[in-house]
This record gives C-alpha cells, structure tokens and sequence, in this order.
C-alpha cells in the first residue's frame, strides 16, 4: 500500500489494484459552444485544470497504472436517453441538437471527443455513458471487477454532477476511492468545495481528498 496524505486521513493506494478514473473531459463540458456553454456556464473554469489532470494522467501512465476516460454520450438516435432528461434545461440547444461542435452529447460528434490534452491513450478504456454516473447502462462494474481493481482516484468534470455521482456509486460498491481536488472543477466554485468537504466528512463517508502534487509525491 502507498500511504498518500489526504482528507480526512491518509488514503492507502493499491498499486496492483488502482485505476484513474477521468471524467466527462469532454469538449462539450470543457470549450465554448458545448452542452455546459449552452446551459449558460462559464467554461473558462473548467479549461484551468486540463493541464493538471494531463500531469494525473501521465503519472498513472508512467507508472503502467490504467486509467480509464468516461464521455456523457448518447447514442444518435437518443434511444438511450430518457424523456425527462431530453426536456431538463432551458439552455439555447438541447441535448441532440446542432450546435458549433455538432450535435450536443452525441457519441461521435466533435464535440463529443475528449479535450486533446486528456485524450485516451491507445488500449485505455472509454466508457460511453448515457448517465451522470458512470455505472448506469455500462458494465462498468463488471469490468473493473475481472481486472481485480478495487482502488479507484478520480479527476474530471464536472465535480458535483458526474464526479460525485459517480464516485458515490463506486463507494457503494465497495471501491475505495479518492478524488483529486484540483484535477476536477465545477461551473460553481462554491459547489465543487461543498462537495470536497462533503466527501471527506464524517470520517470519510463517501471517500477521500487529496490535492495532485500530494499524490505525486507519495507515489514517486
Ligand atoms: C453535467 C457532467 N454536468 N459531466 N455533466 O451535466 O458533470
């Protein structure tokens, strides 16, 4: 186990048993003209940790640890995006429709593609998820399971939504988790630091925090 300074106390990381979870760092969350633009958010918050999650993901890489890359994406048709989530939002286009990067939260659109600095490496695996977290309606679970992974750190966007939701159901499951608090970002900064403290609150209830350069240190 590598100990790694965090809160609320230090996270023990499996080496043959960690992955990297990248969320949702996709140019739809992250560049002007996306689904997060569209709903009326400033996306300049999100473009400020892309190189830090980079630096996440070449220490996981360097290491020859996985690191796994998450896109909120639907299937063209929409077949696998419910009603109420089509109707949620009053943004200027909704999901599916067209907009400078193509069609928001579309699985093979432009804006659909993770940001070129975070992009998956060759083998790496990219889990298309038509929800906020990353186990509904993606076999994720099983997966991580046959590759006996059982500590997983997160990065991504957007903190409160897909990161949390996320993490919350591997928590669930029984993942040991730890969410890097400055590889994830939130169009609300006051939301993303309710959420690092509601983590880490009572004794740790959904899983750790612990910033980039202490997990760097501690892992080399
Ligand atoms: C949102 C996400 N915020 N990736 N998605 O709708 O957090």
């Amino acid at each position: 186990m590598i100990e790694i300074p965090a809160d609320p106390y230090p996270y023990g990381l499996d080496p043959e048993r960690c992955a990297l979870v990248v969320i949702d760092m996709q140019r739809d969350f992250i560049e002007p003209g996306g689904f997060g633009h569209a709903l009326g958010n400033d996306v300049g918050l999100l473009q400020a940790i892309v190189p830090t999650v980079a630096a996440l993901i070449a220490l996981f890489r360097d290491r020859g640890w996985p690191v796994i890359h998450t896109r909120e994406s639907h299937a063209p048709d929409l077949g696998d995006c419910p009603p109420a989530k089509l109707r949620r939002g009053r943004g200027t286009i909704r999901i599916g429709e067209d907009g400078p990067m193509g069609r928001l939260l579309v699985r093979g659109e432009p804006g659909n593609a993770i940001v070129e600095a975070c992009a998956p490496a060759a083998g790496e695996l990219v889990v298309d998820k038509p929800g906020k977290g990353m186990f509904h309606a993606t076999g994720l679970d099983a997966t991580l399971r046959e590759r006996g992974i059982t500590h997983l750190v997160f990065a991504g966007v957007t903190t409160e939504v897909c990161v949390q939701t996320s993490m919350r159901e591997a928590n669930d499951r029984g993942f040991e988790c730890l969410l890097v608090s400055d590889a994830t970002e939130s169009y609300f900064p006051e939301f993303k630091a309710a959420t690092l403290r509601m983590i880490a609150a009572q004794g740790g209830i959904v899983g750790w925090v612990a910033g980039f350069a202490a997990l760097r240190d501690a892992v080399s």
